[in-house]
C-alpha cells in the first residue's frame, strides 16, 4: 500500500481546484439518523469532466452488495471511484461522466452503524425504508441534484436492495414526498432470484469444463435440496444448504473462484473453521473479501482521518458479520416481482451480467428474466442483440446488448462478478449508454 499520495487527498475539497484532475472535483460526505439508532454513512463525488459541468450529468447511486460490503470503501478504491486502493488516479472512473453518490447500506456497513444490536435490518423492506430516509434528506439538503437525472447502479445483493429501493422511490416521487428525477435502476450480476443462480451452477460449470460428470452430478443434488428448502419457505435453511452447495462447488472443482471461473484465487480461499456457524463462514467467504486488508488499513487509516466525521468508537467494517447475520433469513427470497413492479411502474430497468461470474451467472439471470410477467417479453426474447465494441480493444467485441421499451440487457464479455474492476472501459461506456449520453 502506498500512502505517499496522502496529504493532498486531505486537502481534496470544495476549494481545491488546483488539484490535477480527477483530484480536482470537490465531494462531500456526512451521516443521516434513518432510524432510532441507525446511522448511514454517504459520500458524494461531483461528476468531473474536462467537457461538462456536474449539473449537465446524471447523478448515480452505487449499492454494493454482501449484505455488509462497502460502497464507500470497495466500490469507491476498488471499482469506480476516482482513487484506486493505492490513491491513484483511476482512468476508468465513473466520476468522469456522472456525479457519484456511494451509500454504505444497509445500517452497520461500512462506515454505517448502529447503537444498539436490534438496530440491524432483517429485510429488504426496512432497507429500502431506511435508504428512502437518507435519500429525502440529501435531496432536501442538496436541492440542485433534484432535478438531475438520477440512478440507481448496483451489484449482486446490491441488486436486491435496488430494486427494492427503486419501488419505494417511485411510490414516494408519486406521493410527492421526496423530490428526485428518477431515472431508471441498473441490477449488476444481481442476487434477483437467488434459487436460479444455484440451479445453474452445475450446468454453467460443466460447460466450462470445470465439473466431471460425478461433480455434477454432486452439485446438482445439494441444488435440488436448496430448491426443496426455497420452496417449502424455509428460508434460513436455504441459506445454510447454499453455503453448503458452495462447498460441494469447491471441493468438485478445485476451488473455482465464485466471482471469476478463469481464476483461481488460492490465496483467498477460505475454508470452515471448526464450531463455526454457516453465516460466519459465508461472511468471510463473501463479504470479507470485500474488505481485504489493505483497503481495511486505508478505510480505517488515512479515509477516516480525512473524512473527521467517523465517530471514534465506529470501525470500517466492523459490524458488517452483525449485517450479514441479521439478513441471513432474507438472503435467498426471490424478488422478481419487485422488478415486475418497477416495469409495470415504467421504470426503466437494466440487467448487466459478467460472461464468467459463477455465483450470479448469466444462465441464472437468463432464468428469472423469463419468468417477468413484463408485457414486453415475448417481443424482447425475439429480438437480435447488438454486439459492442470493447472501448479498450477497437474491432474487439466487449459486450452483447439489447434494449426493448424499459427493459435492457448487456452481457459483458470476460468479465466476472465485478464487471467495472474486470473490464472498466467497457462498464464506463455501459453507464454512459444507460445514462443516455452515447448511442
Ligand atoms: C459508540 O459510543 C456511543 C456513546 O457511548 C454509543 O452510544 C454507541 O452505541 C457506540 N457505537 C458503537 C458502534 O459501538
Ligand atoms: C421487516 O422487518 C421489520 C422489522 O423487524 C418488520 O417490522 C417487518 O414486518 C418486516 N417486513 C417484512 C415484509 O417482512
Ligand atoms: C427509458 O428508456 C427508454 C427506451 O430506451 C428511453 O426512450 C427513455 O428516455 C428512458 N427514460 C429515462 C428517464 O431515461
Ligand atoms: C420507452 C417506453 O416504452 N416506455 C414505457 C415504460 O413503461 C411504461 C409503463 O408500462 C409505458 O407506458 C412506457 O411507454
Amino acid at each position: 500500500m502506498n500512502f505517499q499520495p496522502i496529504p493532498h487527498l486531505l486537502w481534496v475539497g470544495v476549494s481545491c481546484v488546483w488539484l490535477p484532475s480527477p483530484l480536482q472535483g470537490t465531494e462531500t460526505w456526512g451521516y443521516v439518523t434513518v432510524r432510532d439508532g441507525a446511522h448511514m454513512f454517504w459520500w458524494l463525488y461531483y461528476a468531473d469532466s474536462p467537457s461538462a459541468e456536474y449539473r449537465d450529468l446524471p447523478l448515480v447511486m452505487w449499492l454494493q452488495g454482501g449484505p455488509g460490503g462497502s460502497g464507500t470503501g470497495f466500490g469507491n478504491f476498488a471499482e469506480i471511484g476516482p482513487l484506486d486502493g493505492d490513491l491513484k488516479p483511476r482512468d476508468t472512473t465513473w466520476v468522469q461522466s456522472a456525479s457519484v453518490l456511494f451509500v454504505d447500506n444497509p445500517v452497520g456497513t461500512g462506515f454505517s452503524y448502529t447503537d444498539e444490536e436490534d438496530a440491524y435490518a432483517t429485510n429488504v423492506s426496512t432497507v429500502a425504508l431506511d435508504m428512502l430516509v437518507l435519500l429525502k434528506n440529501f435531496f432536501n439538503s442538496l436541492e440542485e441534484f433534484e432535478s438531475i437525472p438520477f440512478y440507481i447502479f448496483s451489484e449482486s445483493y446490491g441488486g436486491k436492495m435496488a430494486s427494492a429501493i427503486s419501488l419505494e422511490l417511485t411510490k414516494a416521487i408519486a406521493q410527492g414526498s421526496i423530490k428526485c428525477n428518477f431515472a431508471g435502476v441498473a441490477l449488476g450480476d444481481s442476487w434477483i432470484s437467488p434459487l436460479d443462480s444455484v440451479m445453474t451452477w452445475g450446468p454453467y460449470l460443466y460447460t466450462t469444463s470445470l465439473l466431471d460428470d460425478p461433480g455434477l452430478a454432486e452439485v446438482t443434488d445439494v441444488a435440488q435440496q436448496v430448491k426443496d428448502a426455497v420452496g417449502s419457505g424455509h428460508f434460513l435453511k436455504a441459506t445454510e444448504l447454499w453455503s453448503l452447495a458452495e462447498s460441494v462447488v469447491e471441493k468438485n472443482t478445485n476451488n473455482v473462484n465464485f466471482y471469476n471461473i478463469l481464476t483461481q484465487d488460492t490465496d483467498e480461499k477460505v475454508t470452515a473453521r471448526s464450531g463455526e456457524d454457516f453465516i460466519s463462514l459465508q461472511f468471510r467467504r463473501h463479504v470479507n473479501r470485500l474488505h481485504k486488508q489493505s483497503l481495511s488499513e486505508l478505510m480505517n487509516g488515512p479515509i477516516r482521518k480525512k473524512l473527521g466525521v467517523i465517530p471514534q468508537n465506529v470501525t470500517w467494517g466492523g459490524q458488517s458479520e452483525g449485517v450479514f447475520r441479521n439478513m441471513a433469513g432474507d438472503f435467498m427470497r426471490p424478488v422478481i416481482d419487485l422488478v415486475d413492479q418497477l416495469l409495470s411502474a415504467g421504470v426503466n430497468v437494466t440487467v448487466y451480467n459478467g460472461q464468467l461470474d459463477l455465483i450470479v451467472d448469466t444462465m441464472g439471470q437468463e432464468l428469472w428474466v423469463n419468468m417477468l410477467k413484463w408485457e414486453g417479453l415475448s417481443y424482447f426474447n425475439k429480438m437480435r442483440w447488438t454486439p459492442l465494441d470493447d472501448p479498450s480493444s477497437p474491432g474487439v467485441t466487449g459486450a452483447f446488448y439489447k434494449n426493448y421499451k424499459n427493459f435492457s440487457f448487456y452481457w459483458i464479455l470476460k468479465a466476472g462478478h465485478m464487471i467495472p474492476s474486470d473490464q472498466g472501459p467497457m462498464a464506463l461506456r455501459m453507464l454512459q449508454m444507460i445514462t443516455q449520453q452515447t448511442s
